[in-house]
């Protein structure tokens, strides 16, 4: 069972301004093509190649004898994710369920944002930003290089790569400004209302 490279769910121009179509065609066709390149030819042949990628992360996690399949298959999937966790003219806030427990978890959603950038902006080095549920309960955690939540048993709504090749080109330097973007103008809250809704 081969992990096929998912289209981008948008036009490559579609999250101009706030990123580009140069980022978007190097993080897409060069980085995430990579990752699912390198996962399929960890997978071939071994125990692995007929299961789900979810069953591959949470088997191999922590085993440091696959730390390579680990990470490309991670990377494989937490990029997937983040493409549907955009959208052109995203942003805003979020309604329904998912809006009242934001509320209920965070305390307003102002909070929420506040959590979310400080676990954005404070990842040390290369990583990733989520909105999971971990038990009955929405949390902001952070993750480094390939980790997923999953794999402490969390389940994913939203994430955002903090990874250098996720804003270089248009932000330089500067995350914080790239942050404020995806919040602003890019997050796709009905993705994650739906992650909410299928659990
Ligand atoms: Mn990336």
């Amino acid at each position: 069972m081969t992990y096929e490279l998912p289209a981008l769910p948008y036009d490559y121009t579609a999250l101009d301004p706030y990123i580009s179509k140069q980022t978007l065609e190097f993080h897409h066709d060069k980085h995430h093509a990579g990752y699912v390149k390198k996962y399929n030819a960890a997978i071939a042949d071994t125990e692995y190649a007929d299961q789900p990628i979810e069953a591959v992360i949470k088997a191999v996690a922590g085993d440091s004898s696959k730390t390579g399949i680990f990470n490309n298959a991670a990377q494989a999937w937490n990029h997937t994710f983040y493409w549907n966790s955009m959208k052109p003219n995203g942003g805003g806030q979020p309604s329904g369920e998912l809006a009242e427990k934001i509320k209920a978890d965070f305390g307003s959603f102002d909070k929420f944002v506040e959590a979310f950038k400080t676990a954005g902006a404070t990842q040390f080095g290369s990583g990733w930003a989520w909105l999971v549920v971990d038990g009955s309960t929405l949390k902001v955690v952070k993750t480094l290089n390939a980790e997923n939540p999953m794999t402490q048993g969390q389940i994913p709504l939203l994430t955002m790569d903090v990874w250098e090749h996720a804003y270089y080109l248009d932000y330089q330097n500067q995350r914080p400004a790239y942050i404020d973007a995806f919040l602003g103008n890019l997050v796709n809250w009905d993705f994650a209302a739906q992650n909410l809704a299928s659990i």
